[in-house]
C-alpha cells in the first residue's frame, strides 16, 4: 500500500509508538521556532527542566509579536529570551527581522525536516515539504531538552488541486475556499495534504500561506510535496543544498478527498468573525472600507507584496481609507527598496509599519469604531483587532490593494484590469540580524530576568475528590483569544501570568476573575472545538491561576487540549452532548475517586444541587494521564528525574 507524504515522513522520524491514525506517537524534532510572546513562557520552562543545550538540530528563537517596546516590560522579555538562547545554544533573531514563519520559511525551512513551533501557524513550514506542527510552549521546551514530541498521528485528508488560478485570484482565496468546505474544527486531528497537477502552478510561498491557514482547520499539520518550485525557491534564498524530492505515493491511501478546481475560484472572503464565514467578493458586494491592513505571517511574502506595488503604482489610496503594510521579513523590505517598489507603495499613500506581526495580533492600527478592515491576515475573530465593534474580512493582497483604491470591497476579477507577472528575485544572504549563540564567550551566561518576569503557576497533584463550581458556561468555537486576549494593552505581560489573569475571559465575560476568586476550585464548561486558534498557553495558564481545575466541553481545540493536560487541567468531553444544556453556571460540580477515574475512559461527574449525575470521556493517553495524575507536565518531569 503507497505512504502518504506526512506518513513518510513521520516514518523517518517514528522514536516510538505505532504509526497508525489515531496512536499515540513520539517523533524526532530537527528544529523549534519560539517567538516573544509565547517564548518567555516557554523559556521560564526550559530552565526549569534544568536542561542544557539543546538537542535540536536547530532552535531559533524569534521576536516579532510585541516589538513597539512601549515600556520596560517587554524589552525586558526579549533581553530574557536572547539570555536563555544564549546559554542554551538557540539563534536567537532580533525584533526587527520580521516574522517567524516567513524568516523561518526563507532562512532555516528543510523539505522532509521536522519542526515545532510555540505558535500555531507553525505549519507554514509544510509549504516547503516539512511536517511542520505548533504546540503550546511546554512542549516546544521539551522538544528542545530532548529532541522529541508526543503527538496522536493525524488522518491524512487529500487535498487535490487541479486546474490553474486565474488572475486576481491567489493562494489566500485557495485556503479561504478550503476552510468554506471543511470549517474551523474540519481539521482537527487530521493532516491536510496537498496533491495534484494543480500544485505546480503554486510557487512555495503561495503554498506557504496554504499550510499557514491549515491552523485554522485546526489541522496538525499541512503540507504540500517537494518538487522543482521548492528547488527554485530554496536557490532564490541561497539554499539550493538543502532541497529534496519528496511526494506521497502514487497510490497512497487517504483517510478522506476533497477536489478543489483552482480555475473555477473567484476572489474571496471570510467575514466577520470567523475564517470559515467565506463568500465571494463578489457576492458580498461593494462594503464601504475604513482601513486595509497587508502583511502578517499569512501575506506579507515578497511576491505579495509585489503585486500589491503593481496594483498601487501610480494610484492614490482612497481618502477615506487608511492602507498599512507590513512586510514579513528585513529582506523583502531591503529587496522593496532597492528595486523601488517600497516607494511606489508610500507614493500612493500606504503607511509602512515594522517588519512584524503588528496589527494581526492588535499591535496597534486598531480600526476604528465600528469599522470595517480588510486585512490579509488569517484570523477575524472578534476584538482581536483591539476594536471590539470592528468588522473584519480576510481577502487577498489582490483584493486589499485594489480596495484601498477604490474605498469599497471590489473584485478584481470584475474591476481590477490587468495584472502583471512579478518577476523571480534572488536575495542574498544578510544575517545581520540574527545573533548566534557561538558567538558568545561565557560558558554558561547569565540569565538576565526583568522585573516583570513572574514564574510560571504550577498546579499540584490531582487530588483524590474534587469540588468545584461552574464560573464560565462558553458556547461552540471559543478562541484563545477568547480566553486570554491578547492586544496592546495585554501583549507586554505575556510573562506576568498573575496580571494577565485578572483579564482571563474579558471580552465575553468582563467579572469572570472576580467571581473566580472566592472559589476553591472552579470548573468551565464549553461547546464544540473549546480553545481554537492560537497556541498561547497563558489561555491555560491564567484559568490555572484562578484556580480552574478541569474544562467540559463537546470538543476540544488540539493544541489548548494538550496545553490544558500540560497544566494538569483536566479537558473533559460529555458523553451525551444533550448534557452541556441540562448545566447551568454557579452550580457546583463533584467528581469522586478522581485518581482512580482518570484512568478510565468514562467518568462520573455529580451535580451538587441536584444530585444528578452525568457522563464525560477521558481519551487521555498514558503519558496525558501521568501527567494529569502529577498536577502537570513540568511536576511529572521533576518527580520523574
Ligand atoms: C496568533 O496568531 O494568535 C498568535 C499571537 O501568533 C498566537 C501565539 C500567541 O498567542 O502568542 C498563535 O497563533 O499561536
Ligand atoms: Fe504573528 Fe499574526 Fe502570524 Fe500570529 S498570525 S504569528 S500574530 S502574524
Amino acid at each position: 500500500m503507497g505512504k502518504t507524504l506526512t506518513y513518510k515522513i513521520l516514518e523517518e522520524h517514528l522514536l516510538s509508538g505505532e504509526l497508525s491514525p489515531g496512536n499515540q506517537i513520539t517523533i524526532k524534532i530537527d528544529q523549534t521556532l519560539t517567538q516573544d510572546s509565547t517564548g518567555t513562557m516557554v523559556y521560564l520552562q526550559l530552565e526549569a527542566m534544568d536542561a542544557d543545550k539543546v538537542k535540536t538540530e536547530l532552535s531559533v528563537a524569534y521576536i516579532d509579536h510585541n516589538t513597539i517596546q512601549s515600556g520596560f516590560e517587554n524589552a525586558d522579555d526579549h533581553a530574557f529570551i536572547e539570555s536563555v538562547a544564549k546559554r542554551h545554544g538557540i539563534l536567537f533573531s532580533k525584533p526587527g527581522n520580521g516574522i517567524c514563519h516567513q524568516l523561518h520559511l526563507e532562512n532555516y525551512g528543510v523539505p522532509g525536516k521536522t519542526l515545532l513551533g510555540s505558535d500555531s501557524h507553525t505549519p507554514t513550514g509544510g509549504g516547503l515539504g516539512m511536517i511542520a506542527i505548533g504546540a503550546g510552549g511546554l512542549d516546544v521546551a521539551v522538544a528542545m531538552a530532548k529532541g522529541s514530541y508526543e503527538l496522536t498521528a493525524p488522518k491524512v485528508v487529500k487535498v487535490e488541486l487541479t486546474g490553474r488560478l486565474r488572475p486576481w485570484v491567489s493562494a489566500k482565496d485557495v485556503i479561504l475556499h478550503v476552510l468554506k468546505e471543511l470549517t474551523v474544527k474540519g481539521g482537527v486531528g487530521r493532516a491536510i495534504e496537498y496533491t495534484g497537477d494543480g500544485v505546480k502552478s503554486l510557487s512555495v510561498t503561495d503554498r506557504a500561506t496554504i499550510t499557514n491557514m491549515g491552523a485554522e482547520l485546526g489541522a496538525t499539520t499541512s503540507i504540500f510535496p517537494s518538487d522543482e518550485n521548492t528547488l527554485v525557491y530554496l536557490k532564490s534564498q541561497g539554499r539550493a543544498n538543502v532541497y529534496r524530492a519528496l511526494k506521497a505515493d502514487p497510490d497512497a491511501v487517504y483517510d478522506s478527498e476533497l477536489v478543489v478546481d483552482l480555475s473555477e475560484i473567484t476572489p474571496l472572503a471570510a467575514k466577520p468573525h470567523s475564517p470559515d464565514n467565506v463568500d465571494t467578493v463578489s457576492n458580498i458586494g461593494a462594503i464601504k472600507v475604513d482601513q486595509v491592513a497587508i502583511g502578517s505571517c499569512t501575506n506579507s511574502s515578497y511576491t505579495d507584496l509585489m503585486k500589491v506595488a503593481s496594483i498601487l503604482k501610480g494610484k492614490k489610496v482612497c481618502g477615506d481609507v487608511s492602507l498599512v503594510i507590513s512586510p514579513g521579513s528585513s529582506r523583502i523590505l531591503s529587496k522593496l527598496a532597492s528595486n523601488g517598489a517600497l516607494a511606489d507603495l508610500i507614493d500612493a499613500g500606504a503607511r509602512i509599519i515594522e517588519n512584524a506581526c503588528g496589527p494581526c495580533i492588535g499591535m496597534g492600527q486598531s480600526p476604528k469604531s465600528g469599522a470595517v478592515s480588510l486585512r490579509t491576515f488569517n484570523r477575524n475573530f472578534k476584538g482581536r483587532s483591539g476594536t471590539q465593534d470592528a468588522e473584519v474580512y480576510l481577502v487577498s493582497p489582490e483584493t486589499a490593494a485594489l480596495s484601498a483604491i477604490t474605498g469599497v470591497l471590489t473584485d478584481g476579477m470584475k474591476d481590477g484590469g490587468i495584472l502583471g507577472e512579478i518577476p523571480a528575485a534572488d536575495f542574498p544572504k544578510n544575517d545581520n540580524f540574527i545573533v548566534y549563540p557561538e558567538d558568545v564567550n561565557a560558558e554558561s551566561p547569565e540569565i538576565v530576568m526583568g522585573p516583570n518576569i513572574k514564574p510560571f503557576p504550577r498546579n499540584t497533584r490531582l487530588p483524590d475528590s474534587l469540588e468545584a463550581r461552574i464560573t464560565m458556561k462558553a458556547g461552540d468555537n471559543i478562541t484563545t483569544d477568547d480566553i486570554m486576549p491578547s492586544d496592546s494593552r495585554l501583549l507586554p505581560y505575556r510573562s506576568n501570568v498573575p496580571y494577565l489573569s485578572g483579564y482571563c475571559f474579558e471580552k465575553i465575560d468582563a467579572d469572570f476573575a472576580k467571581r473566580c476568586e472566592g472559589e476553591a476550585a472552579v470548573a468551565i464548561l464549553g461547546g464544540e472545538n473549546y480553545g481554537q486558534g492560537s497556541s498561547r498557553e497563558h489561555a491555560a495558564l491564567a484559568p490555572l491561576y484562578l484556580g480552574v481545575r478541569f474544562v467540559v466541553a463537546k470538543s476540544f481545540a488540539r493544541i489548548h487540549r494538550s496545553n490544558l493536560i500540560n497544566s494538569g487541567i483536566l479537558p473533559l468531553t460529555f458523553e451525551n452532548p444533550a448534557d452541556y444544556d441540562k448545566l447551568e453556571q454557579g452550580q457546583v460540580l463533584v467528581i469522586n475517586d478522581l485518581r482512580q477515574q482518570v484512568m478510565e475512559q468514562v467518568m462520573i461527574v455529580e451535580i451538587k444541587e441536584t444530585e444528578s449525575k452525568f457522563k464525560v470521556r477521558t481519551g487521555f493517553s498514558a503519558s496525558e494521564t501521568a501527567m494529569i495524575l502529577a498536577g502537570g507536565k513540568i511536576n511529572m518531569i521533576r518527580e520523574n528525574s
